[in-house]
This record gives structure tokens, C-alpha cells and sequence, in this order.
């Protein structure tokens, strides 16, 4: 791989993007590379989570305005990266952004797609594409309101400025903000929902995604489907039975 690095390691995978001469700048290449690796990472035999990193110290400084520049409408539709990020959001595990330095514009973006976002205290965020004459177009304008709310979304995206990890925290941009290294944080945080079971958490994560934009009902029908099929697993099995003797549950996630 060209532009990514990637390690899996104690049921964890880890991807790093490397670009740091260019801030991690995203191009074309990178997205094809992180598309293919993401199938890689789903076929990990008993895989429990994936963080997304950046090599060095920031997290992506958005998608690669040198590569962007001559584009035809045509050529910036094909450019969004929209499905891969989807591919993102619909992995079967829990998804860690861990971000140092700067993430911007597609780069935070890609974060949005990512379950949870853990925050060095250097971490600097936003969506400066108006600065640029654009606006955001890998999800920014539909993940970050549902996310942070309207108006906060509207300022990020309007205005374009930087946040530091301080205020993305008390907007609820992120979940954690570490002095340390995010990745060891994220790594930490995935070890524990090793003791949970693994089909709850992508039965869960199935839900939820499917009623982010439905009507009440809608995802309240698709909610008892997803629980009721739990009934026919082994963790279901195991978690109550460990319940019931008094003893932790040995998850197997079948
Ligand atoms: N694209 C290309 N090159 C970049 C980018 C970028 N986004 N960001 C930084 N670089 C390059 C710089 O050109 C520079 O290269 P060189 O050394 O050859 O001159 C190198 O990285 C270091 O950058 P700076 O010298 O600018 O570093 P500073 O510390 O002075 O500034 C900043 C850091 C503030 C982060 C600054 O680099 C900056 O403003 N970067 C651009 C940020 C930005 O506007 N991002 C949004 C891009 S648009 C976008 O993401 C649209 C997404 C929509 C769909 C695509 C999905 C992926």
C-alpha cells in the first residue's frame, strides 16, 4: 500500500493514513487503497474493532486541493468518496477515529462516519470548505447536524472554523479527549467492549443506523426484528445463562 498503513493485532485493526508530508491530504488513490482495505479488515477472522488514524501528527487535513483544482462537475461527483465512508459506517464492528493535529474537511468528514471520535488535546477540527468556494461534500452537511445539532453544524460549516478539541468535546463532536496518544486510548476502549457481546453490539449498531433517518416507527419495528433475532445466537445464550451462575459471560459472537 502506497498511502496507508495497516497492523491487526489482538482482534484489532488498526489504519493509519500516510500522507504526512501533505498533512494526509486524501486523493483518489488513498480512498481506492482504504475502500479495499476496509473489505480486508470485515474478513479479519474474529475481528472486534477498527480504529482510523493518521500517521504522524494529524489526522487529515481533508481531501487534496492540488488533485481537486481542474475538477469538472462530473469529475467532483466521482470524487466524494460517499460509499466508502458508508462502508465505514456499515462495518459489522465498532469504528474508533483516533485524531491528533488537524482533521478537516473530508478528513473530518471521515470521521463522522466512524462510531466513535477520540481527541488529543492538540486536536484542531473543522470544515473550512466554504474558504475554499465549495462546501462539504463526503457527508458533512448530513452526519454533523444529526450529530451536534443545527445550529452548532451551521456555524462549523458557515463560518469554517477551527475548533480545538476542548470546545468539539462540549459540542459533542467527540467522546473522549486525551492528553496521551488517541490510538492507545481507542485501543483501551476496544479491549473492554471485548468483554461485551459482539452480536448485541452489531445488532445495536444495525439499529441505530437504520433510524437515524426513519420515522419513530419505522425504527421501532426494524428494532424488534434485530432484537428478536438475538434469540437465535449463542451470545444471547451465554450472557444470560453467565447471568444466572454468577459469572462473567465467555462471548463468542456466533
Ligand atoms: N490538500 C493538499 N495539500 C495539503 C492540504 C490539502 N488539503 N493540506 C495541507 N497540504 C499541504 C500543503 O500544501 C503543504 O505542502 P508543501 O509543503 O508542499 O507546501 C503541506 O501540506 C503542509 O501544509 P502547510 O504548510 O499549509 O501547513 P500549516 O501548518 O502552515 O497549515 C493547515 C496547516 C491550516 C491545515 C493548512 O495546511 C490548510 O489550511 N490546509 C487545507 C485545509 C482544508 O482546506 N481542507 C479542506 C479541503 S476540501 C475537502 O476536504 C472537501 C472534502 C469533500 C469531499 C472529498 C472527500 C474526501
Amino acid at each position: 500500500m502506497k498511502y496507508l498503513k495497516y497492523e491487526y493485532e489482538d482482534r484489532i485493526a488498526i489504519i493509519k493514513i500516510n500522507r504526512p508530508e501533505v498533512l494526509n491530504a486524501l486523493n483518489t488513490g488513498l480512498v481506492k487503497e482504504l475502500d479495499s482495505l476496509l473489505d480486508r479488515v470485515a474478513d479479519e477472522e474474529g475481528v472486534r474493532a477498527l480504529i482510523i488514524a493518521g500517521e504522524g501528527k494529524n489526522f487529515a487535513a481533508g481531501a487534496d486541493i492540488a488533485e481537486m483544482i481542474d475538477m469538472s462537475p462530473a469529475d467532483a461527483r466521482k470524487f466524494v468518496f460517499n460509499d466508502v465512508y458508508g462502508k465505514i459506517e456499515a462495518l459489522p464492528v465498532p469504528v474508533f477515529a483516533a485524531v491528533r493535529g488537524f482533521a478537516l474537511g473530508g478528513g473530518l468528514e471521515l470521521t463522522l462516519a466512524c462510531d466513535f471520535r477520540v481527541f488529543s488535546t492538540d486536536a484542531k477540527v473543522g470544515l473550512p470548505e466554504v474558504k475554499l468556494g465549495i462546501m462539504p461534500g463526503a457527508g458533512g452537511t448530513q452526519r454533523l447536524p444529526k450529530l451536534i445539532g443545527l445550529g452548532r453544524a451551521r456555524e462549523m460549516i458557515y463560518f469554517g472554523n477551527i475548533i480545538d478539541a476542548a470546545t468539539a468535546s462540549a459540542w459533542g463532536l467527540c467522546q473522549w479527549v486525551v492528553d496521551g496518544d488517541p490510538i492507545e486510548h481507542a485501543k483501551s476502549l476496544a479491549q473492554k467492549l471485548m468483554d461485551r457481546s459482539p452480536r448485541g453490539i452489531e445488532a445495536a449498531k444495525k439499529a441505530i443506523n437504520y433510524g437515524i433517518d426513519k420515522d419513530l416507527n419505522s425504527g421501532i419495528i426494524f428494532e424488534v426484528n434485530v432484537w428478536a433475532e438475538l434469540y437465535s445466537t449463542s451470545d444471547q445464550k451465554e450472557g444470560m445463562k453467565a447471568f444466572l451462575e454468577k459469572r462473567k459471560p465467555n462471548f463468542t459472537g456466533k
